[in-house]
């Protein structure tokens, strides 16, 4: 970055993380429109799911992941306390949840001691892991409580089959361990989706490395949807230092990050004909084998609706494989041969009057005339005009903002007027992005973003400017957090605020309040810990009382 620019950023104070997670309040489930969601499929590739949060952070450091930047510490809720919003969320009707935690199992006491309260209050609820449980943590007390108490999607990472891999990676996993209680799964309860993720191409992998990942795969039969993915070097990871340290060109691994994990990527260390070959083994031998589907497919068939199934194989053939018949053709399996004929009944997953339940629970706030108005916007999702065949559209609701929202409400009540929008599903365009900001008059934007989206970000800010929208922005979420010296390099952009949002966002909005709802000076800014800013940039101090010219100004 421009080395200007670099001495204009200023960074507050660190801001210490929640320790006691049981005292944020349930995530107000009224704040987006989950019936809309509900439409699509989510973060674990389901459709009517929920998802939960029982654990924040992650107490390992594998060397790709970023989720120490966001949460460096872990922390858990109280087993209590998670399974009273499980059961307020059973109580409206949900019947599938998902942990969107990073290890739900961290802690084994507390995982067993959850299924035993789902059990002993006999919820009816299926349960989904999509961002994996660590493999090796289980054991098969634990498996049995999970299963029994309606674990139906489970995914375990295990990235590389070599002991040095997993040492180099620093995720250390107890290989025989994970093979133990992978293969105990698979053999005792057949019906548990058990998803497997792997990568392939770790810099200085060897092709045995890459081998061994690929044995140990096929040694488990059988494993209901593996992934073998290429690895990706994310901008600021520690896997990108690594990987320049082992001499691979920066412009190689830039070029790399935009590729689908599908493609074979140019900063692999392997010929492009070793990674087709691995990859190719791996599917016609695991993924297409006969007897493989012909075993997993009717267990999968009878726990989801065909356009869950349709979307979980196309990602394995996107150019082959549409629909499950295009995989039955592909694998040459006639629909006769399969003990089941048809997927789940989608009806029977949808939750009737969700919404208006959700709204009986979660009450409508009356709010003042005057109440500061923040539009938050998730931004990590392309419309579908741009969208391109490395994204995975997956439509999650953007459970950080909900999070912060809900925090904000329970503290500044009718004092402060949210709104949560997200790219492609409440918004397709850059018009209609700007049709709902001047339908709301907010006097804050707040965007949460991935790193994968900054280009989409910076332009979609870019377009708020260009149509006179000079309120402050802030910006939130793993981008900024990871990478904030990059991000205000954009001087549209008034505000990074680092990691877990709501004490920070909470503090500028106290602050705000109490300045008619203008943006505190550089000077108090500096004493609110967790943010970074532009040291000279000038802030667009847009009172309340001028909103209303400058909203129908530009409206579209
Ligand atoms: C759910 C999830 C998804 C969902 C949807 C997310 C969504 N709704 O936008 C889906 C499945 C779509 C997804 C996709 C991807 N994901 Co993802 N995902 C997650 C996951 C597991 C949970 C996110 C979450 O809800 N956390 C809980 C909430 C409460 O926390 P939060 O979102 O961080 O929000 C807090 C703070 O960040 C902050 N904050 C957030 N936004 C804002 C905004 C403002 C204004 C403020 C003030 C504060 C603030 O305050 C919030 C409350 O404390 C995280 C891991 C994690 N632990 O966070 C990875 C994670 C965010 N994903 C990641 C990645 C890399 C991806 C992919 C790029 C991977 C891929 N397959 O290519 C894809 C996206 C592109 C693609 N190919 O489609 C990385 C992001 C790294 C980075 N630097 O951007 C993470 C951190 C995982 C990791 N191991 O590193 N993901
Ligand atoms: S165990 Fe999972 S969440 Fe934790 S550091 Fe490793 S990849 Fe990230």
């Amino acid at each position: 970055m421009n080395s200007d620019l670099k001495q204009h950023v200023h960074i507050t104070h660190k801001r210490t993380q929640i320790h006691n997670l049981d005292s944020l309040p349930f995530y107000d489930r009224s704040l987006v429109d989950y019936e809309k969601y509900h439409q699509h499929i989510g973060h674990a590739g389901v459709k009517y799911s929920i998802a939960v949060q029982a654990t924040r952070g992650c107490p390992y450091r594998c060397f790709y992941c970023d989720v120490y930047k966001t949460t460096l510490h872990h922390f858990r809720r109280s087993v209590d306390n998670i399974f009273e919003e499980v059961k307020l969320l059973a109580g409206l009707g949900v019947k599938r949840i998902e942990f969107i935690d990073d290890i739900f199992n961290v802690k084994a006491k507390d995982f067993k001691a959850f299924f035993r309260l789902v059990l002993k209050n006999k919820l009816k609820l299926n349960f989904f892991f999509p961002s994996a449980l660590k493999g090796d943590l289980l054991d098969k007390e634990g498996i049995d409580l999970m299963v029994d108490a309606g674990g139906l999607g489970v995914n375990i990472s295990l990235e590389s089959g070599s002991e040095r891999m997993q040492k180099v990676m620093r995720k250390n996993l107890n290989l025989d361990k994970f093979y133990e209680n992978a293969k105990y799964i698979t053999e005792t309860y057949p019906h548990v989706v058990l998803g497997l993720n792997a990568m392939h191409g770790f810099p200085t992998e060897t092709e045995e490395e890459a081998m061994m990942t690929l044995n140990f795969i096929k040694s488990l039969k059988w494993i209901h949807f593996p992934y073998l993915l290429t690895v990706r070097a994310f901008p600021n990871t520690d896997l990108e230092k690594f990987a320049i340290e082992q001499g691979i060109p920066s412009e190689i691994i830039r070029k790399s990050q935009d590729l689908s994990y599908e493609d074979v990527a140019p900063s692999l260390s392997f010929s492009q004909d070793f990674t087709k070959g691995v990859k190719t083994m791996f599917l016609k031998d695991y993924v297409l084998n006969k007897e493989r589907l012909l075993s997993v497919l009717p267990y999968q068939m009878k726990n989801f609706c065909e356009d869950e199934l349709n979307q979980k194989y196309s990602s394995y053939f996107p150019s082959k494989v549409q629909t499950l018949d295009d995989l039955l053709k592909l694998a040459r399996i006639d629909r006769s041969e399969l003990k089941i004929q048809k997927c789940l009944d989608e009806e029977k997953l949808r939750v009737p009057n969700l919404n208006i339940k959700i709204k009986e629970k979660f009450p409508l706030q009356k709010k003042n005339h005057d109440a500061l108005r923040v539009i938050f916007m998730n931004l990590s999702g392309y419309f579908s005009e741009d969208s391109d065949s490395q994204e995975r559209v997956l439509m999650e609701p953007p459970l950080g903002l909900i999070a912060l929202q809900s925090y904000l409400d329970n503290k500044f009540k009718e004092k402060l007027q949210g709104k949560i929008v997200k790219s492609r599903l409440d918004f397709d365009s850059y018009p209609e992005m700007i049709q709902l900001i001047n339908n709301f008059k907010p006097d804050i934007i707040g965007i949460s973003v991935m790193t994968f989206y900054k280009d989409f970000v910076h332009r979609a800010i870019k377009y708020i400017r260009n149509q006179n929208i000079n309120i402050p922005i802030f910006i939130g979420g793993p981008y900024p957090s990871g990478d904030y010296e990059n991000v205000l390099q954009d001087e549209n952009i008034d505000l990074c605020l680092l990691g877990e949002g709501e004490i920070t966002l909470a503090d500028l909005i106290d602050h705000m309040i109490n300045n008619g709802n203008k943006l505190p000076s550089k000077k108090e800014l500096k004493e609110i810990p967790g943010l970074a800013f532009l040291e000279k940039a000038s802030y667009q101090n847009i009172n309340i009382n001028q909103k209303d010219t400058l909203v129908e100004a530009h409206t579209y």
